[in-house]
């Protein structure tokens, strides 16, 4: 359903009440919030088009590379936009920084999960 972030419905809070944001996955009548979370909870309940790769390492490497993205990606981004003077020049750096670093762990690959849409790609996008 559609949320009005400014006038957050009932089932927001009822669903979300730590952080009342969006998106939570309502599945069988329960909630899922976070949106790496619910990622994860997507590739571990339908199981045939996989999000994450088969082995623990390189499964945590995704992980490590989503949390970068929400972490140190998104904030300087966000902030280059929103802030002003020599806070959004450092805001700049930070982000062509942290998408360099990004860009290189593609190795030339379009998709982080090599021939398929995976778990970076889809946090980052
Ligand atoms: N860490 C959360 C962040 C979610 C988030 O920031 N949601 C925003 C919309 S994009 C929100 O609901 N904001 C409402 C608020 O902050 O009150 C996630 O990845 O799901």
């Amino acid at each position: 359903m559609d949320e009005d972030l400014a006038n957050k419905i009932p089932q927001l809070l009822q669903y979300n009440p730590v952080h009342k944001k969006i998106p939570v996955l309502v599945h069988n009548c329960k909630a899922v919030a976070e949106s790496l979370v619910i990622v994860e909870y997507i590739d571990e309940t339908w199981k045939q088009n996989p999000i994450l790769p088969q082995d623990p390492y390189e499964r945590a490497i995704m992980r490590f590379r989503a949390k970068f993205g929400d972490d140190k990606v998104l904030p300087s981004i966000w902030g280059v936009f929103i802030k002003q003077g020599k806070e959004q020049e450092e805001l700049l750096g930070q982000a062509m920084e942290t998408l360099k670093f990004l860009e290189e762990q593609l190795e030339g690959k379009v998709l982080f999960g090599g021939e398929k849409i995976g778990l970076v790609d889809i946090a980052l996008g």
